[in-house]
């Protein structure tokens, strides 16, 4: 396998300028241009480094580096963005780093604003996507601080809150260092496997007067490519196997946005003759309409998938996430031979469980999944002859009821989008893979990743931002708990001007937790009856349009039947093209299609 470079992952697709003029806030000349404080330096590496959009709430803790984003820099390349939740923060650079594969910067308040980004912190560790987090602390040296504030926003290292589920982090005592720390930082955090870096920035070292120039450096020569090839044997020994199989299948999951990197997992896998699965938990890997693939995407269920591991005599896996859970259904490790390509075992640690359970594996290769898969291609040659077979059929509702379902909300939004590109950006618990066809990389996104309810509306926010003239139209299909617990994520859309759908599946409930207590009822006989109790929110019903027309996005709804469906969603699709955010509030009624059932007793999410 050739050499690859890691740090140029992703898209390529948009990267600078998509806030429109009329939404940047244009600071007033300062005069000044030397770096004259620590602060001054720490904005300058971002610059150097092209680093867009630093996503942002405010506070004293880093008011100095706040002073040199606008006031030194200009408030250009890195462009705040104001959000009014550091979890929103965070989530909007995930959402970016989906599109793009790269990373952009988020700067919160010293621990209490590190505090509210840690939910979104995890969803990106877990998601392996990156994102520079710049935070603040002290000063550290006690004498300096104020009364009081300086006093309970300084904790001893501070990124422990965050070290658990971050790649890197670092508390710089210098602008030297501190210098040296963002570019290890972006470098790190960028280089595959991707994660999350917080860099703590003392008080103190930010307010400091500079004392002397420090020497210029060209920040692209600390972002050096990181080679990963494997050995050549492996390779050839897995191209072997793969040509000789006579039931391949290929688990895609982990991989880019890139559409070379599609294109050869389809040759790939039309070569050998795989039939291939991929999961929702992570973006589109292979397109879902081709005959090769296997079962509608879906997180848990995998009928289609099962009788096709347990035949398997090659099972290649592209860093597909929960290997083992997989096999579990299997009821025992399968036969054939399994062949995992990741680099994921770099990132484990003792604290957090996300690395899932050890699977079985035959063949090991530890390169970047997308050059693996290139170089595999090219070793098996082209495919003799193009599987054919009618494209798999999408959901359609049945009709006739005067209530709405998540099925009806899939089919009259696929008639409102037409033949648009349109991006999912996040997709809510009760969405099911056969509503849906993807046939680019950037037509999922994939999911939060850690789980942690409350993602959806800042990441179809930063995603929105990476997709911004691009020709894609962003929507984000959110739970209305998964809404509500972020709706603020929107103001920061509206305010700089960047387009996005979001559609409220609302089945006024935590739903997702009202089938796990059925289950509980069930299992002890006990009235499922009860189930609802802590879970609707009901009495009163929450006014999702309300939400948004409150933050000045254009809010439709409460959507509750067929005919004004199609029209909300029509005329909500128009107001984002016409560069307006716009939240359609669907009515639908709860239910999950076949992961419903209570005679499931083991926990499948939530
Ligand atoms: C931060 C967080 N809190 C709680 C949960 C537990 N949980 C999992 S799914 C879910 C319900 C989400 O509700 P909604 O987004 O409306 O989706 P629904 O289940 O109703 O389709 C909850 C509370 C979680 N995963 N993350
Ligand atoms: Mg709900």
């Amino acid at each position: 396998m050739s050499t690859r470079e890691v740090p140029p992952r992703g898209t390529g697709l948009v990267d600078l300028g998509n806030i429109d003029a009329a939404a940047i806030e244009r600071p007033l000349p300062s005069g000044t241009n030397a770096a004259g404080f620590g602060s001054d330096v720490v904005a300058e590496v971002l610059r150097d480094l092209d680093i867009p959009y630093i996503a942002l709430n405010p506070g004293a803790s880093y008011r100095g580096l706040h002073d040199s984003l606008v006031n030194h820099i200009g408030n250009a390349t890195p462009q705040m963005l104001l959000c009014l939740h550091e979890e929103s923060a965070v989530a909007i650079a995930h959402g970016y780093a989906k599109v793009t594969g790269k990373a952009m910067a988020v700067a919160v308040h010293s621990n209490v604003g590190l505090f509210h980004a840690t939910m979104a912190i995890f969803n990106a560790w877990c998601d392996r996507m990156p994102v520079i987090i710049l935070g603040a602390t002290g000063p550290v040296d006690a004498a300096k601080r104020r009364p009081w504030i300086d006093w309970i926003h300084t904790a001893a290292d501070q990124g422990a809150i965050i070290r658990n589920y971050t790649k890197w982090d670092d508390q710089p005592a210098s602008p030297a260092a501190a210098r040296e720390a963002l570019l290890r930082a972006y470098w790190l955090s960028n280089a595959s496997p991707q994660g999350p870096v917080y860099i703590n920035l003392d008080a103190d070292m930010q307010e400091a007067v500079l004392e002397k120039p420090l020497p210029p450096i060209d920040a692209k020569r600390y972002m050096p490519p990181i080679v990963s090839a494997a050995p050549a044997d492996q390779m050839a020994k897995a191209a072997e196997w793969l040509k000789a199989a006579r039931h391949p299948v290929i688990l895609a999951g982990r991989v880019s946005r890139d559409l070379t990197a599609w294109k050869h997992r389809v040759a790939l896998a039309e070569a050998i003759g795989a039939y291939v699965c991929t999961t929702p938990k992570v973006g589109a890997a292979f397109p879902t309409d081709h005959p090769l693939h296997l079962d509608a995407p879906q997180p848990f269920t995998k009928d289609e998938l099962t009788p096709h591991l347990r035949e398997a005599d090659v099972v290649l896996s592209l860093d597909w996430v929960d290997l083992n859970g997989t096999f579990r259904a299997l009821g025992g490790p399968p036969s054939g031979k399994v062949i995992q390509i990741s680099l994921d075992h770099q990132l484990h640690n003792g604290w957090s469980m996300d690395y899932q359970g050890l699977p079985p594996v035959d063949l090991f290769i530890a390169a970047d999944p997308d050059v693996a898969t290139a170089a595999l291609a090219r070793a098996v040659g082209p495919a003799i002859s193009k599987p054919k077979g009618p494209p798999r059929a999408l959901h359609q509702p049945t009709g006739g009821k005067s209530t709405l379902g998540i099925e009806d909300l899939a089919h009259a939004l696929r008639g409102a989008v037409g033949e648009r590109d349109v991006t999912l950006t996040h997709l809510p618990l009760s969405w099911q893979g056969s509503f849906w066809h993807f046939r680019h990389p950037l037509d999922f996104i994939g999911s939060d990743g850690g789980g942690g309810v409350g993602g959806g509306p800042g990441i179809s926010v930063g995603a929105a931002l990476a997709l911004k003239g691009s020709g894609r139209l962003p929507v984000g299909i959110c739970g209305d708990g998964d809404f509500l617990m972020s709706v603020t994520a929107l103001w920061t859309a509206v305010h700089y001007r960047i387009p996005l759908l979001i559609v409220v599946a609302n089945n006024r409930s935590f739903y997702n937790d009202e089938v796990h207590q059925e289950r509980m009822a069930i299992l002890r006989n006990r009235p499922v009856d009860n189930k609802w109790i802590g879970q609707k929110m009901l009495d009163p019903e929450i006014d999702m349009a309300g939400l948004a027309r409150a933050q000045g996005a254009r809010g439709f709804g409460p959507i509750t039947g067929q005919d004004e469906l199609g029209t909300a969603l029509a005329r909500a699709v128009a107001a984002v093209e016409n560069g307006e955010v716009a939240v359609v509030d669907v009515r639908i009624e709860p239910g999950y299609g076949a992961r419903d059932s209570g005679a499931v007793s083991h926990r499948k999410s939530g």
